[in-house]
């Protein structure tokens, strides 16, 4: 029953667990759900009530007259909207957040990184001079707010780009305004009797997917950075190994870095972890899972346990006390799976409920109390554990490469570049840049994209960077330095001169917008051309799932 549903040997492991204990997975409902052919190739309208309207065999138009073509069209770009949406709402609280730091009104938060909060208010025109930490990050939080909320004019990062992209988008009027804006307008355009001309509608799904990539998504990786640091390189850990049999485990999952930055902290509050002892618990365990891990894991390399398919999963090991989830990506099979065993479902946002789970809300203003309280809450559980089944699979590896960190390797502090990385795709020792991106989704092997795909790329002399739960290569040695050995020979040359490994770890899934400001650093550093689209680059999500990712790569 388990054969061809993951590559990797723990999900096979805890599968064959959760099977004979009739845990349910994610995996399990997959065999018992085929999915709608006629929605799952987007040819249902469901947009008025006339209907629903199915176009299949001789049925070519809806009941109001829209086409195959129209109805496709809308429900690609509600996708797209609903993508952008998650993103940016993700980058709205990291703005909130930030504001709050300004106010000082964050107790446990502060600006990591000066430097970034400079470059990024000379983005956003917010002046630094003479002026303090506190007054900057307070109005780079102000105006990256209003960006959500602006009706006319153009996102402010679109300048960003190179100059020949910023034409073409101008020219094709599909320059985001204000991201919001742009999901209204997107709902707006695609119910029934407004927009009916497919290409016209697809314009506004370009639309609001720029607003997401070079408005929400860069927004929200800028201002983590700003709070939490710019990620550089450093030694993490991965899969179900990196769960502790003698101690608390505490799994962080979802999106938000803001409360898992404080939990990460709290865990080495010594009265904490007296109160852990006292529970007969040697330790506080925190580990990752998913895009939250990933936040965590390239600034602090906390080990991270698992990607999307292995998160209810990782339950079966009977060995987490907590999963503290925020939003997105987060499977509400997840509460039952918990139901199995001795696991609290701990969720946090004020935007995201499960039936069943505990629910602890984050405020940050009261962040430190907060994370206190997950954590006593994880250190009461331990003592109801049962049978413990922990995989024996850790992988080592290397994460966290900023587009900055990349720029730094290729010119030092003072002349940041992407020279060499030009110049050897210029003389073909590099035949070109992928972003291998997205989710994992059970209608396909587990992993075996995601891993499959960046190996032929290595092979054939394409620098590979990866983001989200594309990750799945870690799991299985593809960020050491020892698939060195897998790459052709000119990436292998050229990533030994510049002191990088061929598979670039570049964070969670809104960190697609560190893959988008690289293309443009090479693209303004010059000889390959003058837009974006004259490199001989590609993006792949192989495993996609999530709406998130139908516009990520825009
Ligand atoms: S968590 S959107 S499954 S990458 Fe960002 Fe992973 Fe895809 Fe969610």
């Amino acid at each position: 029953m388990l054969e061809g549903k993951s590559i990797d040997p723990a999900t096979l492991e805890l599968l064959e667990i959760a099977e004979a204990e009739g845990m349910p997975t994610a995996f399990s409902r997959c065999e018992t759900i085929k999915p709608c052919p006629i929605g799952r190739e987007g040819n249902c309208c469901k947009h008025c009530f006339m209907g629903h309207c199915r176009l299949v065999g001789k049925t070519t138009t809806g009941i109001c007259g829209a086409t195959l073509e129209t109805v496709q069209a809308r429900n690609f770009t509600r996708a797209a909207a609903a993508g952008s949406a998650s993103h940016s709402d993700h980058g709205r609280n990291m703005a909130m957040t930030l504001i709050a730091v300004g106010e000082g009104k964050a107790p446990g938060f502060q600006v990591k990184d000066e430097k970034k909060l400079r470059r990024v208010a000379g983005y956003l025109g917010v002046p630094t001079d003479k002026r303090t930490t506190q007054e900057i990050a307070l109005d780079v939080g102000k105006t990256a707010l209003a960006e959500f909320g602006k009706q006319e004019g153009e996102l402010l990062y679109l300048k960003r780009a190179p100059q020949k992209r910023q034409e073409i988008w101008r020219k094709l009027q599909i320059g985001p305004r204000g991201i919001d804006r742009e999901v209204t307008e997107a709902m707006h355009r695609t119910t029934m009797g407004v927009d009916q001309d497919a290409e016209h509608i697809l314009l506004q799904a370009m639309r609001v997917s720029l607003a997401d990539g070079w408005g929400g998504s860069m927004l929200s990786t800028d201002i983590s950075d700003i709070l939490f640091g710019t990620p550089t390189p450093v030694m993490g850990a991965f899969n179900f190994g990196v769960l502790q049999e003698d101690q608390v485990n505490l799994v962080i999952h979802g999106h938000e870095p803001t409360l898992a930055e404080l939990i990460v902290v709290m865990a080495n509050d010594p009265d904490l972890l007296k109160y852990a002892e006292s529970k007969g618990a040697k330790g506080i365990n925190i580990v990752g899972m998913c895009c939250s891990g990933n936040e965590l894991l390239m600034r602090h390399g906390v080990p991270m346990a698992g990607n999307f398919l292995q998160s209810d999963l990782i339950m079966a090991s009977g060995a987490v006390e907590a999963m503290v989830v925020d939003y997105q990506c987060v499977m509400q099979g997840m509460q039952a799976a918990a139901e199995h065993y001795h696991t609290k479902v701990i969720t946090t946002s004020p935007k995201a409920k499960i039936t069943g789970a505990t629910h602890i809300e984050f405020d940050d203003h009261r962040g430190i109390e907060i994370a206190k309280l997950i954590i006593r809450t994880a250190i009461d559980t331990f003592p109801n554990r049962k049978k413990v089944h922990i995989p024996n699979y850790i992988e080592p590896a290397i994460v966290g490469f900023s587009h900055e960190y990349i720029a730094y390797m290729q010119g030092g502090s003072y002349r940041e570049s992407f020279r060499p990385l030009n110049d050897a795709i210029m003389n073909g020792r590099i035949r070109g840049l992928a972003g291998v991106a997205g989710c994992n989704n059970p209608h396909t092997m587990h992993d075996n994209a995601h891993v499959n795909i960046i190996k032929e790329l290595i092979k054939n002399d394409v620098l590979v960077v990866t983001t989200g739960c594309a990750i799945a290569g870690g799991k299985h040695g593809m960020l050491t330095p020892e698939v060195m050995e897998f790459a052709g020979p000119g990436l292998r040359e050229v990533c030994q001169a510049i002191g990088i490994p061929p598979v670039l770890h570049m964070g969670s899934c809104v960190d697609n917008s560190r893959i988008l400001t690289v293309l443009s650093q090479c693209a303004t550093e010059g000889g390959l051309g003058e837009d974006i689209s004259d490199l001989p680059g590609v993006g792949i999500a192989p495993e996609w799932m999530s709406e998130k990712a139908k516009r990520s790569l825009e």
